[in-house]
């Protein structure tokens, strides 16, 4: 532990590097010190891990610039194609440890905080997660920008720079609690203002006709794009791209001085304060009308302010170019249906500011954008509002409105059989009760590629969600199985695995080209690579139970199997299985006899995510878990045979502790309904099994891993319909074993708070109000006996 006032005194005395950027561990350590002296954000007596913490980023952060530069004038010179990726979520999580990786200087940084009285790993923890992004989606933006920029590619990020990311998560006697993290209390060492990076965007206002017939938007409020960038650096190479996050803000002249001067502060500053709402917080409540307009805000700011960017450069890149160039120079990827503003919007700008034809401008448009669907969740495919699309985007509704016509009049001109179908394929669906623009369609008619996120999902989406398209275009949809940076989700995390990965490869190569691991295959039953890799997973499983106790007081055992369950808390996802599951365990070990326990396979079940506010199903899991944790943790009979620990505010960092640390991970949702999972990914590459059904990315793991590492259960995608309808005409006979969980539950074993509501969805007809959607009850006993098996396997 460092004595911060006498490290200060220290720091003095450092002598200044001829080249501070050397990385040697003393121009390190001099460069640290100049940034406590010279950039100081805090009192000069202080030395103390915050201090350190972000000393030490600046000087990571001059390295990265050094190399980000010099990215920046490679691509200009050469103008190849960029890649856009246009997403309304980034989980970055921390980027000391993975810079500092990436440009592979972990032991000069860790030998200069030394030399300075800190440790590197303790520094480290005192970042922040940028924490802009819910899960899976934004997770898999972040590690697309790891890769690209790892692969050499010319890429780009654009997203907004939010000041609320997602909230922080306090578990109370009630349940799951929201608190606002603001990621950039202090401030943020890695982002970088752009002052000459600026673009207007424009809400609201009207449309006016030009006396050629040309059209303009005009009037409404106008606010102004500001570029923050992030450098993402390429492991082991010079690459280093960037994350270019959009804050909004009004101008000088928006502000009114008369009325201020008049006293009236708050209206003075009104397009101010509006201005500052945009960005304030991720996925703000759309409960109310406000709600959904300010959503609607942001995604055209991102939008807007991204092409416009997009434009500029290309156009600066070489000057006198041809439109038609235009998308040989630019891709811009849709993270989902939530940018799909940007098709109307390159549109409007293509014809409008730039004056090209509608057939150009159409032509340009279709060949640069493409669509990533990540969900076949009905509530999750957005539908906005045309009345509030009219108000806010008058000339994009415009735009949409051709789009659609034009879209009808080319399918009843070249595919009669099909006109059947144009209701549900057309954009704009104008039931008088509630038109709406369906965001899927809109991507779907105007990309020129389409594609699910594993092999299920997008023969899912072929066969079902855009069935009719496929007829329409064979060629648009594809299959992206996605997939994580091994940089974070091993290497950096694992550090303990991945040396002994190196030693039995004798190569580190594998940190950048994965297929190389099937060389560990011929290593596999000698007994010294299973004695170091099993000494790896104690020494992670030993970090993490110190961690589990300073969070949550609670004791786990190491030499227990640790079964970890971490996502955003989803009904489909199915925590509500895995807790049923884990009571039902629970009982069985009371009324066994001690012997008989004895011959139990111990057991440490965590459970960690967050719920959206206000999913009120999803929380109720979430005080289930806590409760049936107080009660079983504090039972001598049975608390060294099983413990249950609800692992509060999961993210990124958290994430990187749990997985090195697990044994086995549970992906058990609803066969069909999740589109692919990551972490699943993570938890194979950290040596831990799965418990799974085939869903998602789940049936190529196992196909990967082997079957003897999957423990399959549950009923499979095509089933599912049938099923549902099983259980909603009362066909369904529920297991024994199913009902005496639940009726353990109700019995008030762990506690007064009124879980019938929930334990009604699995059987009523609340919920989605088809009772038991997820299938919970016909699943459950081919999942007691897949955690039998398990804990055979384990013994
Ligand atoms: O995207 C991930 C997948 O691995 C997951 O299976 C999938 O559930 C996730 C609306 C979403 N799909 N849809 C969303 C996020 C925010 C929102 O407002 C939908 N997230 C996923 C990466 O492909």
């Amino acid at each position: 532990k460092a004595n911060g006032k006498n490290e200060a005194a220290k720091l003095a005395k450092i002598p200044a590097a001829a080249n501070p950027l050397a990385n040697e561990p003393s121009a390190i350590a001099s460069n640290i010190s100049y940034h406590v002296q010279y950039s100081p954000h805090f009192s000069p007596t202080k030395f103390e891990p915050e201090q350190a913490f972000f000393a030490t980023a600046e000087s990571v952060r001059d390295r990265l610039i050094q190399q980000w530069n010099e990215t920046y004038h490679h691509f200009n010179k050469v103008d190849p194609k960029q890649t856009y990726y246009l997403s309304m979520e980034f989980l970055q999580g921390r980027t000391l440890t993975n810079a500092i990786g990436s440009l592979d200087i972990q032991n000069a940084y860790a030998d200069a905080l030394n030399n300075l009285g800190h440790v590197l790993e303790e520094i480290a923890e005192q970042e922040k997660d940028a924490a802009l992004g819910n899960g899976g989606l934004g997770r898999l933006a972040s590690c697309f920008l790891d890769s690209m920029a790892t692969l050499n590619l010319p890429a780009w990020g654009y997203g907004l720079r939010y000041r609320y990311g997602l909230f922080k998560q306090k578990i109370t006697k009630q349940g799951q609690e929201e608190v606002a993290e603001d990621w950039l209390e202090k401030f943020s060492p890695w982002e970088v203002v752009r002052h000459d990076v600026v673009f207007p965007v424009r809400f609201f206002g009207s449309v006016m006709v030009n006396p050629n017939g040309t059209r303009k938007w005009v009037g409404g409020e106008v606010v102004q794009a500001v570029a923050y960038d992030i450098p993402i650096p390429g492991y082991k190479t010079k690459n280093t791209i960037s994350l270019r996050l959009w804050d909004a803000k009004a101008s000088a002249e928006d502000f009114n001085l008369f009325q201020f001067n008049d006293g009236q502060y708050e209206s003075a500053a009104q397009l101010h304060s509006r201005a500052q709402q945009i960005c304030a917080v991720l996925y703000p409540g759309d409960s109310t009308e406000e709600g959904k307009l300010l959503r609607l805000k942001q995604q055209f700011f991102l939008c807007s302010a991204s092409l416009q960017d997009m434009i500029l450069r290309f156009k600066e890149r070489k000057s006198g170019r041809q439109w038609s160039e235009f998308p040989s120079k630019v891709a811009v990827q849709l993270n989902d249906t939530h940018p799909t503003l940007a098709i109307p919007e390159l549109m409007r700008l293509l014809m409008d500011e730039e004056g090209l034809g509608w057939d150009e401008a159409w032509d340009i448009t279709t060949r640069t954008v493409a669509y990533t669907n990540h969900t076949v969740l009905p509530e999750a495919l957005e539908k906005w509002s045309q009345a509030v699309m009219w108000k806010l985007l008058p000339r994009h509704m415009e735009i949409i409105e051709e789009i659609d016509k034009r879209f009808i009049a080319m399918v009843r001109s070249t595919r009669s059989d099909l006109e059947s179908k144009i209701p549900s394929m057309c954009i704009l669906d104008n039931n008088p009760k509630k038109p709406v623009v369906r965001m899927a369609n809109l991507c779907v008619v105007s990309a020129h590629t389409v594609n699910g996120v594993a092999q299920l999902h997008s023969d899912i989406l072929k066969a079902d969600l855009f069935a009719d398209y496929v007829s329409l275009w064979p060629n648009k949809l594809q299959n992206k199985t996605n997939g994580i940076t091994p940089r974070r989700w091993l290497r950096f995390c694992n550090p303990e695995l991945s040396k002994i990965i190196t030693k039995w490869l004798k190569t580190d190569q594998w940190v950048t080209n994965l297929d190389l691991l099937v060389g560990l295959r011929q290593f596999a039953d000698n007994t010294e690579l299973q004695a170091e890799w099993e000494s790896a997973k104690m020494a992670s499983k030993k970090h993490l139970a110190d961690y589990i106790w300073r969070v949550t007081g609670v004791t786990i055992d190491p030499n227990s199997l640790f079964d970890i369950q971490v996502k955003r808390i989803h009904e489909y996802k199915r925590q509500l299985l895995n807790i049923l599951g884990a009571i039902y365990r629970y009982k069985k070990l009371k009324e066994m006899s001690p012997q008989e326990r004895k011959k139990t396979t111990p057991r440490t079940i965590m459970i960690g995510g967050k719920a959206f506010a206000t999913y009120t199903n999803a929380k109720r899991i979430v005080k289930l878990v806590n409760d049936v944790g107080e009660v079983v943790n504090t039972d001598p009979e049975v608390n060294s045979y099983l413990k249950v620990v609800f692992v509060p505010n999961y993210n990124v960092s958290v994430a990187e502790l749990l997985i090195p640390g697990s044994e086995l991970s549970q992906h058990i949702s609803t066969a069909g309904m999740e589109a692919s999972g990551t972490s699943n990914m993570k938890f194979s590459l950290n040596g831990c099994l799965i418990i799974g059904t085939l869903d998602g990315a789940n049936v190529e793991i196992r196909q990967e891993i082997g079957e003897e590492n999957f423990f399959l259960f549950g009923a499979v995608a095509e089933q599912v319909p049938k099923l549902r309808k099983e259980r909603e005409d009362g066909l369904f006979k529920p297991d024994p074993r199913f009902e005496e969980a639940k009726q353990f539950i109700r019995s008030g074993a762990f506690g007064s708070y009124d879980y019938n509501p929930l334990l009604d969805s699995l059987e009523g007809n609340t919920g989605y109000g088809r009772g038991d959607y997820f299938l919970v009850g016909y699943d459950f006993p081919s999942y007691l006996e897949a955690q039998d098996r398990v804990d055979q396997a384990y013994k």
